[in-house]
């Protein structure tokens, strides 16, 4: 019985800091919400958590921490929220998240962390359905308004950041063209969107 296992989607976006994450999660969240879906529009880090404030405050950096402490609270974060996105998906809400597990370990490892030491806090975590990775040069992105105070906002480190997504890459990932207007690039989301949100709805079982 189909019906009895219907539920939403769990959709990712990731990329390098600038990429246009955040612009095409709200077009997205309106795009399926006129559509007639039950949506919500998610962000990790979460900063409105306590450990989400420990991240923010690290990020501003007006707080230091060891890489392996800053990249366990990150996990942590996710955690915290894990039985709740769980809850909502199976209750039909499909979830777009800005950023997930795939920032995870591909900023960390950026830095020189073992890439396998990495992923295992994220294992038991909720498998995306759909990763849409946004695109582009890392010099691209630099030029984009510039980079704010945080504490990744370096184009040398951004760099390494785009290397380690790159090896991160698995089937579930949607390679998007962020370089072009943000129209174009909202049409390659929603075209790729809607079927795994129909997979979903017919009951593609949830994995972790
Ligand atoms: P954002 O709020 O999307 O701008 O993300 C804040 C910064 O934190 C951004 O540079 C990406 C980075 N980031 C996001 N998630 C993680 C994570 O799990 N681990 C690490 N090390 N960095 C992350
Ligand atoms: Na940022
Ligand atoms: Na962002």
């Amino acid at each position: 019985n189909h019906s009895s296992d219907s539920r939403g989607a769990l959709i990712v976006l990731e990329g390098l800091d600038r990429c246009g994450k955040t612009t095409q999660s709200s077009r997205l969240l309106s795009y399926l919400e006129e559509l007639g879906h039950t949506v919500e529009s998610w962000r990790f880090p979460d900063r409105t958590t306590n450990v989400g404030q420990m991240i923010s405050s690290y990020l501003a950096n007006k707080s230091h921490l060891d890489d392996h402490t800053i990249h366990l609270l990150f996990s942590a974060n996710r955690w915290e929220k894990r039985s709740l996105m769980e809850s909502k998906l199976k209750s039909g809400t499909t979830l777009i998240i800005d950023r997930y597990s795939y920032s995870g370990v591909s900023f960390s490892s950026a830095k020189g962390l073992d890439v396998e030491w990495c992923k295992a806090p994220e294992i038991g975590l909720l498998a995306p359905d759909l990763v849409l990775y946004l695109e582009i040069s890392p010099e691209n992105a630099a030029e984009r308004g510039g980079y704010g105070e945080e504490r990744y906002e370096q184009l040398e480190f951004q760099k390494k950041v785009a290397q380690s997504y790159k090896t991160l890459r698995d089937a579930s990932w949607k390679i998007i063209d962020a370089t072009l207007p943000i129209e174009d690039v909202e049409k390659q989301v929603r075209d790729t969107v809607l079927n795994c949100v129909e997979t979903c709805r017919e009951g593609k079982p949830l994995s972790e």
